[in-house]
């Protein structure tokens, strides 16, 4: 067939095409005519599979955290089309995910016509063109892209799309915003195209020669040198590389509020994992030369924190956190590199350049196993459920087993159960362990789609809180799971309500009031059948089990039916808030 009309439209959806974009995850409204319009052309004409799949998303949260948990597992960005002012606010938290987590998303959303007497095409002719007639949409994300800019005419907007996602892509990656009106996006124009090749990112940086000597040297004559990470492991190819480092020095490694695999969990020189611990890390205090590896919160200085005398070195992506108000660590020597290209180029320098003392390297490495292999054992020995009560441990360690020798892929959004699901879930392939990297809760529903479909051949694994179970829409995530044939396996950490708010109060007012009556409003009872939520609207296979005994086989089925192509929500029983 003849091509048919070709609009600015045509020309951002060819332009995402170009960038290697695959989906669409989008939520329509009266603002995309255009959209709408050019890819049924394009379908019309046979030529749909030249251009992204549309995956219709009936809420945007689920949309933005499926596009973010995409490019998480593939590194490849894609984009969320919303509607004008409104689909945007919607997209609430997950826009701070996306940021918090780096990972680069394109956002597009329509903005009101800006003509009213028929004077271009498109112009208004509803009445809410004019409610949605606001001063500032842009501003709605500007506290958190990387970048927004406005649609004008469809003659430049593939540069548009390509410089949008050469910043979003660019290290610290993140989400960028466009938007375009109706009557541009309808703008007739003459084919062209446009190279994506020459929007390349920012390619990784390296250290300086200065800075890699001082690091090194100062790791290497170290008696008690730690390496402390949160999201080296966002790239897995940079996690070997660690490992090669940490075992030439013997340096533990200790994961601080981590959502990947940033160095194997059952290497001996795995320090351990710390969240918002409360207590003092031995390693952290005893440490003489710390390596903060990518890292937003390497510790908590009020609970836990390195001796007043440590030598600290940054070295990160985002290396002084610009998007922080405050963050501060006491480093010698702030560094912003690729963490991979520096941790070669510091081993590299350890091997070439610095005799080390091999008797205090070995005497270390040997005090590390034994310490990581008691580190082990007590945590085994917290395994066995409690009489009668799934905990969290127990459920944790069911699910290792479950997953054992799999390539299982694991979205966690345990909140208070972060620290029990590393501790003892103890993932040690790179790459199989992702977590929205921010704190808008609800991201694992969605998340799930985008990962099923960055890697169909993998099994979707989530671990989410109840409460983050509700946050991320199930009504929706898992009807979009079922309609595009992504199917995962939700377990839900099922403690009947939010058992973070309740903590931290009791942290700040341990005997106060609200701690004498436990009246700390974080209940979910009566309980809503989360279970039956999914089961209704995505057809989800649905489970609800509180006997220890009988969990092992209750997520082996339930696994069993994801392997069979459909999804399947497990609500595990735990104590209750
Ligand atoms: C969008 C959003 N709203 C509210 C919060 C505040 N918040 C943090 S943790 C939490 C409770 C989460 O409940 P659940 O997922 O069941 O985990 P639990 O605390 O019970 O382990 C809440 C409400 C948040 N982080 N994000
Ligand atoms: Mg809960």
């Amino acid at each position: 067939m003849a091509a048919g009309p070709y609009t600015t439209s045509t020309a951002f959806l060819e332009a995402l095409a170009e960038a290697g974009v695959s989906y669409i995850f989008a939520n329509l409204g009266t603002d995309h005519p255009g959209l709408i319009e050019a890819l049924a052309q394009v379908d019309a004409e046979g030529r749909a599979a030249e251009f992204p799949q549309l995956i219709v998303c009936p809420h945007e949260t689920v949309a933005l955290s499926a596009a973010h948990a995409y490019a998480s597992v593939s590194g490849q960005p894609q984009a969320v089309v919303v509607h004008v002012d409104v689909g945007t606010q919607n997209l609430g938290g997950a826009v701070s995910n996306a940021m918090r987590g780096r990972v680069p998303v394109l956002i597009f959303a329509g903005a009101a016509p800006f003509t009213i007497a028929g004077e271009l095409p498109a112009g208004r002719n509803e009445f809410v063109h004019w409610i949605q007639d606001v001063p500032d949409q842009r501003g709605i994300l500007r506290g958190y892209v990387k970048y927004d800019n406005e649609i004008r005419t469809g003659r430049n907007v593939k540069q548009l799309v390509h410089r949008a996602l050469q910043l979003a892509r660019s290290e610290p990656a993140g989400p960028v915003y466009l938007v375009g009106p109706r009557e541009v996006m309808e703008e007739p124009l003459e084919p062209y195209t446009a190279d994506p090749a020459q929007y390349p990112p920012v390619g990784p940086a390296a250290l300086t020669s200065e800075a890699t000597r001082e690091i090194a040297t100062a790791l290497a004559g170290a008696s008690h040198p730690l390496i402390v990470t949160s999201y080296l492991g966002r790239n897995p190819d940079a996690v070997p590389s660690l490992v090669k480092l940490a075992e030439l020095l013997a340096t533990p490694v200790l994961e601080s509020a981590a959502f990947h695999v940033n160095f194997p969990g059952d290497h001996p020189l795995h320090a351990g994992y710390q969240f918002s611990t409360s207590a003092q890390n031995e390693l952290l205090a005893a440490a003489d030369v710390i390596l903060v590896l990518d890292s937003d919160v390497p510790w908590i200085h009020a609970t836990s924190r390195p001796a007043p005398d440590a030598a600290i070195y940054v070295v990160d992506i985002d290396p002084v956190k610009a998007d922080m108000a405050l963050w501060h660590v006491p480093a010698r020597r702030i560094a912003g590199a690729d963490s991979k290209v520096a941790v070669e180029q510091i081993t590299e320098f350890v091997r070439d350049n610095v005799l080390l003392e091999a008797g205090a390297v070995e005497v270390r490495r040997a005090v590390a196993a034994d310490t990581s292999r008691a580190r082990r054992a007590a945590l085994d020995a917290l395994e066995q459920p409690g009489a009668g009560v799934i905990t969290p441990r127990y459920l944790t360690a069911c699910v290792r087993e479950l997953l054992a020798g799999t390539d299982a892929l694991v979205l966690t959004e345990a909140i208070t159960n972060y620290q029990v699901v590393a501790e003892h879930l103890r993932a040690s392939r790179p790459g199989s362990v992702i977590g929205s990297g921010g704190t808008s809760l609800g991201w694992a529903g969605g998340g799930a789609v985008g990962a099923k479909l960055a890697c169909p051949e993998r099994t979707v694994v989530c671990l989410t809180g109840d409460g983050s179970f509700l946050f991320g829409v199930p009504s929706s995530a898992q009807w979009v799971a079922r309609r595009y044939g992504t199917p995962a396996l939700t377990i839900i950490y099922d403690n009947r309500g939010w058992a973070a708010p309740k903590l931290s109060a009791l942290h700040v007012h341990p005997d106060g009031a609200a701690a004498k009556a436990d009246n700390f409003h974080v209940s979910f009872e009566p309980e809503a059948d989360l279970p039956g939520v999914a089961q209704a609207a995505g057809g989800a296979y649905g489970v609800t089990v509180s006997d220890p005994a009988e969990l092992p086989r209750v997520l082996k089925d339930a696994l069993a039916v994801v392997h069979g192509g459909r999804s399947a929500v497990v609500s595990v029983q735990l104590p209750p808030v």
